[in-house]
């Protein structure tokens, strides 16, 4: 499993938010899963905005709403080719 700071803000019967947790899940991240009451209050209070899915990554303050970009996130960040991964030696490629 690879570390992450990453919390997922979600609804366990939003669609959008599966697919989130299931691209986290083929990757191998790590996260934690906080699930939001009705009003999303958790969220609010992060971003603003009820919606979810939604993250906040604490190793980089990243808080972000909007399934895909929250998986290109996670995937540049911790996933194939990402750069977060440490002590691998793994070769990294320019963006
Ligand atoms: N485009 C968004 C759609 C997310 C979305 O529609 N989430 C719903 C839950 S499935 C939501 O939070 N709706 C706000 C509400 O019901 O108050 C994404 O891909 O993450």
């Amino acid at each position: 499993m690879i570390p992450t700071g990453i919390t997922l803000y979600q609804w366990q019967h939003c669609p959008y938010c599966t697919k989130v947790r299931r691209a986290f899940d083929q990757m191998g991240l790590q996260y934690r899963i906080v699930e939001c009451g009705p009003d999303q209050a958790e969220v609010y209070q992060l971003l603003g905005r009820r919606q979810v899915p939604a993250i906040k990554d604490v190793r980089t303050g990243v808080t972000m709403l909007e399934s895909d970009d929250i998986i290109a996130y996670a995937r540049r960040q911790y996933g194939e080719g990402g750069g977060a991964q440490q002590g691998d030696g793994a070769p990294s490629e320019a963006a």
